[in-house]
């Protein structure tokens, strides 16, 4: 099984990290979206990171697509998402908000470093800055 994507991505740190908390083995190639496009479009027409390619050569992406399949390789003592209703809402509550600050924080940097200067949005750039966002240090973990 291979892991692509550069370990910068949130999306592909959560997998990495994932698969090796589940102990499944794989080999990862950092090929950038940007830097190695041809090369990432070589592997996944959609260029999406991370990408996932199993052993039988099927290509998935989306880290929470992966980590579903992933979880279904290894025995249900060594899954990460509790089955049980009450500890799995749990569990989907604190992975929306990481997932929705990793989607921040990546729409954050496109803004600032693929957009034009002329073309950004000061306000929404100001927003997404949590020091200066209170109402995204006001969350409700429980
Ligand atoms: N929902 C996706 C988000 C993945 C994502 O946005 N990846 C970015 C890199 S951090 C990407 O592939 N960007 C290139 C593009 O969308 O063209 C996931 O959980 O994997």
């Amino acid at each position: 099984m291979i892991l692509v994507g550069m370990p910068d991505s949130p999306y592909v740190r959560r997998v990495a990290v994932s698969l090796r908390l589940m102990g499944l083995a794989y080999e990862h190639q950092q090929v950038s979206v940007f830097r190695h496009f041809e090369r990432f479009r070589s592997i996944n027409p959609v260029v999406k990171a991370p990408s996932f390619v199993c052993d039988d050569g099927t290509v998935l992406m989306d880290s929470t697509l992966i980590l579903d399949y992933a979880e279904s390789l290894v025995e249900p003592s060594r899954r990460l998402t509790p089955q049980e209703a009450q500890p799995r809402k749990q569990s989907l509550r604190i992975t929306g908000i990481a997932l929705a600050a990793a989607e921040k924080c990546v729409a954050l940097i496109y803004e600032q470093q693929q957009r034009p200067a002329d073309k950004r949005h000061p306000a929404w750039i100001e927003r997404r800055i949590p020091s200066r966002a209170p109402h995204l240090r006001r969350l409700d973990f429980q």
